[in-house]
């Protein structure tokens, strides 16, 4: 879900009494657009009555953690809140990818409200759980602002096979729907195979493209974001080639896609996103950390979350690397990505 909402207009030169170039993109039902400042938060829709298509992807959300959540749930079947319970708690949360550090915290955290509230069932020490989780979430909960730069420049990374490419193409799907014009680089130059997944993506959202066979990665990704300008688009979103943290060399070349979009525009990157695929585990906080060693990540964007993914992962990133999380995928398809709301994801995940 987007929604727009009005950014001041520059002051009109006074020695220029040109008429304003006509806005870039059409203005969008219930948006507005005003002369080319366009900003785009990502609505991130607070529970009670979502629209229904919201509920239904929460819905999705809810049976795909749904094996995670009756999980943790059979923990508080008992009658009491006694010791075997918190052991039982510890189990299904480190089960379900929450790490230790997160599940100690939690752990903590419950046992003090448990003490200072002197409730006694089960039930309402889950009710407890759901409020902490939503807590410790809360940070990963952030829009994706787009329009403070023309064009706004997204770099996106991440290991082989995470989602990176079918996420640019629903992103590209979200961002167009809603006027805003977007050119892609192909910058995974590697595999022609990726260049034309993305053009598919391309050619589905009508949306242009740059690549170039065999190219440098940094070259290509210098020519977007000077066409970007140049045609006056809203986003240039970077795709680049899968890597995993440990092969050096390859992040040294990310580094370097980087740094050369930063001289094609010195405040661009604007967002540095890393893709992860949501069955990694507890792996997925490796690869967390040292791209954002490397990069210095403005989000995430978790994918598979319908697979087999557990979704306490989660839990571990906000608690060790709170890098926010932009959007979810629970799916293939194209409207299968979703912004991320902290206490719709604790109630997904808690059941
Ligand atoms: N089930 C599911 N599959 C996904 C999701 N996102 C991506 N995929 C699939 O994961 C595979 C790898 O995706 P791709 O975008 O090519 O990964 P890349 O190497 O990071 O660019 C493809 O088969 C996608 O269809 C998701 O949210 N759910
Ligand atoms: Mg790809």
């Amino acid at each position: 879900m987007f929604s727009f909402f009005k950014k001041k207009p520059p002051p009109a030169p006074a020695a220029t009494p040109t008429t304003a170039p006509p806005p870039l993109v059409a203005p969008p039902s219930g948006g507005s657009l005003i002369g080319s400042a366009l900003v785009i938060p990502i609505d991130i829709p607070e529970p009670g009555a979502p629209p229904p298509e919201r509920q239904k992807w929460v819905d999705k959300l809810k049976a795909s953690l749904g094996k995670t959540a009756s999980g943790i749930s059979t923990v508080f079947g008992g009658s009491v809140i006694d010791e075997t319970l918190y052991e039982s708690l510890e189990d299904a949360l480190l089960m379900a990818d929450a790490g230790v550090p997160a599940t100690q915290y939690l752990l903590t955290e419950l046992r003090r409200k448990v003490r200072d509230s002197g409730v006694t069932h089960p039930i309402a020490l889950k009710n407890i759980l759901i409020a902490t989780l939503t807590d410790l979430l809360q940070p990963l909960q952030k829009p994706l602002v787009i329009g403070e730069h023309k064009p706004t420049v997204i770099m996106v990374a991440g290991v082989n096979g995470a989602g990176k490419t079918t996420s640019i193409g629903k992103l590209t799907r979200h961002l167009s729907e809603h006027g805003a014009s977007v050119l892609l680089a192909a910058a995974d130059t590697f595999r022609a195979a990726a260049r034309e997944q993305l053009g598919v993506w391309a050619d589905r959202n009508l949306v242009e493209i740059v690549s170039q066979e065999g190219g440098d990665p940094a070259a290509v990704s210098f020519d977007a974001v000077a066409a970007g300008k140049a045609r006056g688009k809203d986003v240039v979103l970077v795709d680049t080639a899968g890597r995993l943290p440990t092969q050096l060399h390859l992040m040294e070349e990310l580094k370097k896609i980087k740094r050369v979009i930063q001289k094609a525009d010195p405040t661009a990157p604007h967002e540095v996103l890393l893709v992860i695929d949501g069955n990694t585990g507890q792996n997925a906080l490796m690869q967390v950390r040292a791209f954002d060693d490397a990069l210095s990540l403005t989000g995430l964007i978790i994918t598979k979350l319908d697979g087999t993914a557990k979704g306490g992962v989660l839990a571990a990133i906000a608690r060790e690397r709170p890098v926010p999380v932009y959007f979810i995928g629970v799916g293939e398809k194209l409207e299968e990505l979703e912004t991320f709301n902290a206490r719709e994801f604790a109630q997904a995940l808690l059941g």
